[in-house]
């Protein structure tokens, strides 16, 4: 179990300025996880791509009692990664295609072959994931801790990820969650210069 993986969450149209629920910045995450990408590929990681892909009616949306507008409705351009980024060697993780389905965490997700991430993952001898993505203080912040509770040794990419921040504040009590659950902080530069 001495794989690694890189695990990019939902860096999705809707979530980035434009889309129906945008990450302030969310786009900015792009740069450094194409660089990650390229680092993961020149090292024989995994990458791994996750995407919020909700039916049109789910409970996760406000119209239908949730707490969230519409946004990354399977197949629609809001749902589509976004255009820079880079995922053509990234397994794609499809979470919330379920109508009572929050599915904040990548974890609760299934591959196109239908196989949970984690089965995926471990079926691969990964034992270390380094996660970065949108949104911080939500799919972010469910993954690392889901990762963590799976006994993956995991890493937080602090450059390459944005919060919502619905209250100020709330993507830096996420990343504290996440220390505290036993994610280790990283930048994607300390990362390249062999740091972990
Ligand atoms: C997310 C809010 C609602 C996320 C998903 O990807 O972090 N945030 N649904």
């Amino acid at each position: 179990m001495n794989k690694k993986a890189l695990i990019i969450v939902d860096v999705q149209n809707d979530f980035c300025p434009g889309g129906s629920l945008p990450v302030p910045q969310g786009n900015e995450v792009v740069g450094p996880l194409n660089r990650m990408v390229e680092y993961a590929r020149e090292h024989g990681w995994l990458i791994v791509a996750s995407r919020d892909w909700h039916p049109a009616v789910t409970n996760h949306f406000e119209t239908y009692g949730g707490m969230w507008p519409v946004h990354c409705v399977n197949n629609t351009k809001g749902a589509e990664f976004h255009r820079d980024l880079e995922v053509d060697d990234a397994t794609i993780i499809s979470k919330a295609t379920e109508p009572d389905e929050d599915g904040y965490s990548a974890f609760d997700g299934y591959s196109q072959s239908g196989q949970l991430l984690r089965i995926f993952l471990k079926s691969h001898g990964v034992g270390e994931v380094y996660v970065g993505g949108l949104a911080t203080d939500y799919c972010v912040k469910a993954t690392a801790l889901d990762a963590v509770k799976y006994r993956f040794r995991t890493f937080l990419l602090s450059d390459a990820i944005h919060g919502v921040d619905l209250k100020e504040g709330n993507s830096d009590r996420a990343i504290d969650e996440m220390k505290q659950a036993g994610v280790s902080i990283i930048t994607t530069r300390e990362v390249y210069d062999g740091k972990t």
